[in-house]
């Protein structure tokens, strides 16, 4: 089938007709297949082909970044979702100019080898950019497997181990009564789960607090600022005070019936988690969340031999081996890899099935700066693989459901997917149209003295 032709004038979309299809192998002898061709597909089934592949970038309230490759077979598609909070158009541009002339005339059903193909292919692999337009390319590519097979993607990963997948939210506030009551108002949902988050007195706007009206409705959302970053202060001793006074308010106010989260997202030193760690051990959290920065593995260590909060890391992870060092050692108890930073289903089952090997359970990052496909993919996972610990979760707003329809859906502290087939996801490409891109960045930190500070 020809690929539909494109309004030529619509940014952000891309049209490939003519496009190279892939290289004829260089070999021609030597196996029973005459060359180094790629697999071949499902027997019994008409070929399938890749015909075009389209870049959607829209912003219904914040950025997101889409990828919608369509097959021989009409009216067969998949959609991914390839967001970069901060980086949009880096992706956008290497899906467009890079990816997407591999991906035309080529089989999708070889999800597998064409991860591989296009994670080693270019020699300068992997970091975030390129580990997001792959997640994009392959959660379309599951998308159009399972809708091929007539399944729901958990099906194709071996079916369900459980009903829904355990949520938690964000509860915020200014201090600690309004952490509190935040709380509160997300049991009352249904949440058995909160993580909690507390201004530093005497600094402005800690992560995780600016938006406080309403915190566990836009669980995750950190304020995608527009035109330039805005910054925010951070000094670790202010922070390190205040936040076991939050759990013990939390602990004495609550009681234990409600598990707690905290994510300290990567701002302390080596003995300045272990400290928070210890000190946080009387509250019971179910975890503490990315104590420190991704290059510093070896120091887990130290939080391990002072503490027994479990620990959760990953989100700013984009390689399997970025997760091995961590759960070989058993240094966390959870991985928490963003499906799509980390090259979606594909790499992310790996993970999974190496941190089950180690007793480590899952917890993707599920914020609000990620589309419903990864959501959806998010929750795939989690029903069928059997060490699943949490999964984050957001409530996306009306303009955002519309235009990606299909997110999992909360009930009664849990996360459910769709059953339709693929990844029960969908992009309105016209209402996405209608919402172009606006330049906007994450916010950066400073210390009190002027230097720069990890937000
Ligand atoms: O874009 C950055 C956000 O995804 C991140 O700050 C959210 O840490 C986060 C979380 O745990 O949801
Ligand atoms: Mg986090």
């Amino acid at each position: 089938m020809p690929p539909k032709a494109q309004p030529a004038n619509r940014r952000g979309f891309l049209k490939l007709a003519g496009a190279t299809a892939l290289a004829k192998p260089a070999l021609s002898r030597g196996t029973p297949w005459g060359g180094a061709s790629p697999p071949i597909s499902t027997p019994g089934l008409p070929p399938l082909k890749i015909t075009e592949v389209r870049v959607i970038v829209t912003c219904p309230g914040r950025n997101y970044v889409l990828v919608k490759i369509l097959t021989s077979e009409p009216g067969l598609y998949g959609v991914g979702d390839a967001t970069l909070n901060g980086r949009e158009l880096a992706v956008a541009t290497t899906l467009e100019k890079h990816l997407a002339p591999l991906l035309i005339g080529r089989d999708p059903e070889a999800i597998e080898d064409t991860w591989q193909d296009l994670y080693r292919g270019p020699y300068w692999r992997g970091g975030p950019v390129q580990m997001t337009a792959l997640a994009g390319v392959d959660l379309a590519l599951w998308d159009i497997k399972g809708k091929r097979a007539g399944m729901p993607i958990y099906q194709l990963l071996g079916g369900r181990t459980r009903r829904g997948a355990l949520a938690y939210t964000h509860a915020a506030g200014n201090d600690l009564t309004e952490v509190e009551d935040a709380v509160r108002r997300a049991m009352e949902r249904g949440f058995q789960c909160v993580r909690a988050q507390v201004a530093i007195p005497g600094l402005e706007g800690t992560y995780g607090t600016a938006e406080k009206k309403k915190s566990e409705e836009i669980a995750g959302r950190v304020p995608q600022q527009a035109d330039l970053p805005h910054t925010e202060l951070f000094e670790p001793g202010p922070y390190l005070r205040i936040v076991p006074k939050l759990f013990a308010h939390l602990r004495a106010t609550l009681g234990e019936d409600v598990e707690l989260l905290h994510d300290v997202h990567e701002k302390l030193g080596p003995v300045e988690a272990a400290r928070l760690a210890k000190e946080l051990e009387p509250y019971h959290l179910f975890f503490l969340e990315d104590p420190l920065r991704p290059e510093y593995k070896e120091s887990f260590r130290l939080i391990r031999q002072h503490s027994t909060t479990p620990i959760a890391m990953g989100e700013l992870f984009n390689t399997l081996w970025d997760c091995v060092p961590l759960i070989k050692e058993q240094l966390i108890d959870f991985i928490r890899c963003d499906l799509g930073h980390i090259g979606g289903i594909t790499n992310a089952r790996k993970v999974a099935a190496l941190a089950e090997a180690f007793q480590v359970k899952t917890a993707w990052h599920g914020p609000a700066d990620i589309a419903p496909p990864t959501h959806a993919a998010n929750v795939h996972i989690d029903i069928s693989i059997p060490n699943f610990g949490i999964q984050e979760m957001v409530f996306f707003p009306e303009v955002v459901r519309e235009v990606m329809p299909g997110a999992p859906e909360f009930q009664g502290g849990y996360m459910m997917v769709r059953d339709t087939p693929g990844l029960g996801t969908d992009l309105n490409e016209e209402l996405a149209g209608k919402y172009p891109y606006q330049r906007a960045y994450l916010p950066t930190a400073r210390r009190k003295d002027g230097s720069v500070q990890d937000w």
